[in-house]
């Protein structure tokens, strides 16, 4: 008689790790792609009702504390040292500027602070001054999430000690496209730093880019990845990609907006309580993909004129869309600390 293995009767962790796996094999997050569009628009926002409030979207604010003057090499990328990209690499904003951008994101309705830095990873004393700026934030009551970069031992411990509640890490892309796009760093060093902040007990905040030339058969990796990290991320931020000139990745073919949409619709059913966060590209999109990539089940948005180099659409802009679609903000949950 044939007897089923359960996940908890797997020993080693090799094999749980193949069998999780299986959980969402690139082939059928493929099949998933390949719905018709209404198909696969109804299970998404299906899956999306089940576990949300579809009219809730989080509104989170980003800031770049450190631009410029990167030493990788990825190819989307307007920060890289060695682009001509136009980007001046600066010092590492002071607390106070930090704060106060914290506090119009408030102010303005942002219920989570993203602050990014262009570093390979960051050093231990760049750390300290990070760690003061995660206590800010958390102080004015929002949600605060940092990407930096990989982490090393220790770093994501004092990143949690500190009050982080997400760390911002993509895997980018699919294993297989991967080294068309970068060759500083490997999938492995993510899955690692992926870990480490995972295991620091702080949420998980990964997801990718598209439109970097990559086949639907990559985008459907890209979405097994993350969806067959075990847990899968709390939060998935799907980047368009934006062009700017410089960088190799500039000129590359952009996806059909539809394309967009339907991997936003496949992160939603193979990630149902994630948050599917509609990332960078927003701007370039207008005002009806967008709209269908809240019915395919995004509901989290980057809020604010700018994300890191790059623009996005103003946050009146926001307000309006949000409106005329019947939509709202997110509330701040949590307890503000005097
Ligand atoms: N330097 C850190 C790192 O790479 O981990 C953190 C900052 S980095 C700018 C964060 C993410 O922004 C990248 O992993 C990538 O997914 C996204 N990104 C960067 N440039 C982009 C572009 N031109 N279009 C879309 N997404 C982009
Ligand atoms: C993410 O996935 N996208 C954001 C955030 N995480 C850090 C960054 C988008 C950057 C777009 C290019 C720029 O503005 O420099
Ligand atoms: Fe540097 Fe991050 Fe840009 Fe890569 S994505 S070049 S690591 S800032």
């Amino acid at each position: 008689m044939s007897q089923t293995i359960t996940f908890h009767e797997v020993s080693t962790p090799a094999a749980r790790k193949a069998m999780v796996a299986q959980r969402w094999p690139v082939d059928k997050v493929l099949e998933l792609f390949n719905l018709p569009f209404n198909d696969l628009l109804f299970r998404a926002q299906q899956v999306h009702r089940e576990n949300f409030d579809p009219q809730e979207i989080e509104l989170a604010t980003l800031l770049s504390i450190k631009t410029g003057g990167c030493p990788e090499d990825c190819g989307y990328c307007p920060q890289a040292a060695r682009y001509d990209t136009g980007v001046k690499a600066q010092k590492m904003l002071e607390l106070e500027t930090v704060l106060a951008a914290a506090r119009k994101a408030k102010e303005h309705g942002a219920t989570r602070f993203c602050m990014g830095a262009a570093w390979r990873s960051p050093k231990d004393r760049d750390l300290e001054h990070v760690e003061a700026m995660v206590r800010g934030v958390k102080e004015l009551g929002m949600e605060a999430c940092a990407t930096l970069g990989m982490l090393e031992d220790g770093q994501a411990e004092r990143l949690k000690e500190a009050g982080l509640d997400y760390y911002n890490h993509n895997l980018d892309t699919a294993p297989e496209f991967y080294n068309n796009i970068i060759h500083t760093r490997d999938y492995e060093n993510r899955l690692d730093t992926l870990d480490k902040v995972r295991n620091a007990g702080i949420k998980v905040c990964c997801g990718g880019i598209v439109g970097m030339g990559e086949s639907r058969r990559q985008r459907a990796g890209l979405i097994a990845q993350l969806a067959n990290l075990d847990p899968y991320p709390d939060s998935v931020p799907i980047n368009n990609l934006v062009q700017v000139e410089g960088t190799p990745l500039h000129g590359a073919e952009p996806i059909d907006p539809l394309e967009f949409v339907r991997t936003v619709a496949v992160a939603r059913i193979t990630m149902p309580t994630a948050r599917v966060r509609m990332s960078a590209g927003r701007r370039e999109m207008g005002e009806s993909v967008q709209a269908l990539c809240f019915l395919a089940g995004a509901n989290s948005i980057f809020y604010g004129d700018k994300l890191l180099t790059t623009g996005n659409p103003d946050a009146d802009a926001d307000s309006a869309l949000l409106e005329k679609l019947g939509m709202h903000a997110k509330h701040v949950t949590q307890e503000v600390k005097c």
